[in-house]
């Protein structure tokens, strides 16, 4: 085996050696007779590729060829590429080009993501575009209080109203599954109706992971529970008594929705058709909302800024008619119900959206829909204040 080396000799040139492993010296021939050919010529003041080809550069050369790299990357970057987006986004559309990237989100996503893709990706540009604004938390809050927030149709968090409550102290998603196991679920992964006690035995998920889905308490399998699961959650103490909008049962009932949900679940961008206050309460996990409302600029309408409210166990969370909303659960499993209210009545804000409404084309109306997967508003036109007994009521 032969270990290279290099030596400097007097002059500082390089002389190659060979050592063989017996460690006998041998300096090659070749490298004796370029040492002497180096040695006799004269010496390329700016370097050269090969002693018989010597040839002066001149400095700039070099500051030229360091430049070109970056200027052509700021060129291809600031001119090229704008200019070839412009020349295919004229050719296809721009919502074109904006779609097949979307796509690509959306496949990257379905590859990448534990559970099934709930949100597109187009929406969820739409709410990473979101507003500043932070939704009040309020406590010890009196009825007069509350009425002003309703009014203006301010969203608005309550959090000492839950507190006093029997189900709080038991609610939460393990408690349901083992005492309600025949209660109705509809997992919006798998996409079907089953029976709760069911959700950790799902073949595509190991135990409780990617669970999402909802539980209507107006079908029949969960209508029995109905009673004694409202009884538990009585009106807040800054609301009237008989303030949940009856849902027309056979007894008089109250109109509630169970939302279940772990982890990278959610339920994408939606609006509910119909006029009633929303209250939802939260019983474990935490979950992020987004919150969105018409708003009206000359001719045109659009979607305000969508508001991110995080609600914790014990949160409940106000929000009104024709607002667009999406929920997602950021930890534990959450269990949280959403009730309807026919009072208090956010009266200012939906006079004020009514006008809007008024004021615009219906293709405007239509296009506020269609551009971000909205159901269409015009239920709105159906809904009204009444004023009885000195409270506002929205039917
Ligand atoms: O709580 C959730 O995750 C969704 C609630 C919802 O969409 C609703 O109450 O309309």
């Amino acid at each position: 085996m032969a270990h290279r080396r290099t030596q400097q000799s007097d002059n500082g040139e390089t002389a190659y050696e060979n050592r063989t492993t017996d460690g006998d010296k041998e300096i090659s021939a070749a490298s004796k007779h370029l040492r002497g050919e180096l040695s006799r010529r004269p010496r390329a003041k700016y370097g050269a590729s090969s002693p018989s080809d010597v040839k002066f550069t001149p400095p700039f050369v070099g500051v030229i060829m360091a430049l070109s790299l970056p200027v052509s990357l700021l060129v291809f970057w600031y001119i090229t590429l704008p200019f070839l987006w412009w020349l295919v986004s004229s050719i296809v559309g721009v919502d074109f080009i904006r779609n097949i990237m979307f796509l690509k989100e959306d496949i990257a996503a379905a590859l990448t993501s534990p559970c099934a893709l709930w949100i597109p990706a187009d929406e969820r540009a739409y709410l990473n575009d979101h507003s500043d604004w932070t939704v009040k938390r309020l406590s010890n809050v009196t009825a007069n209080q509350f009425i002003d927030f309703v009014n203006r149709g301010e969203p608005v968090i309550v959090t000492d109203a839950m507190k006093d409550w029997e189900s709080f102290h038991k609610f939460n998603c393990t408690y349901l599954i083992e005492n309600y196991p025949d209660v109705e679920y509809f997992d919006w992964q798998g996409g079907r109706r089953m029976p709760i006690r069911y959700i950790p035995e799902r073949w595509e998920q190991a135990g409780m992971e990617c669970a999402s889905g909802y539980i209507e308490m107006s079908w029949p399998a969960n209508n029995k529970y109905l009673k004694e699961w409202s009884d538990q959650m009585p009106a807040p103490y800054f609301l009237p008594k008989d303030v949940y909008t009856d849902g027309g049962l056979a007894e008089k009932t109250v109109s509630m929705t169970g939302f279940l949900g772990t982890p990278s679940t959610g339920v994408s961008p939606h609006l509910d058709e119909t006029c009633d206050t929303f209250m939802t309460v939260q019983f474990s996990g935490v979950k992020n909302w987004s919150i969105s409302w018409p708003v009206r600029e000359s001719d045109e309408l659009k979607w305000a800024k969508p508001t991110i409210v995080t609600l914790y166990p014990g949160d409940i969370l106000f929000w009104y008619v024709s607002m667009r909303h999406h929920t997602e659960v950021l930890e534990g499993c959450s269990l949280s119900f959403s009730f309807l209210l026919n009072t208090p009545a956010p009266k200012q804000y939906f006079e004020n959206l009514h006008e809007d409404f008024k004021a615009v084309t219906q293709t405007e109306r239509n296009k506020l829909f269609a551009s971000t997967h909205a159901a269409n508003l015009d239920y709105i036109d159906s809904c009204s204040i009444v004023h009885n007994n000195g409270k506002d009521y929205i039917i």
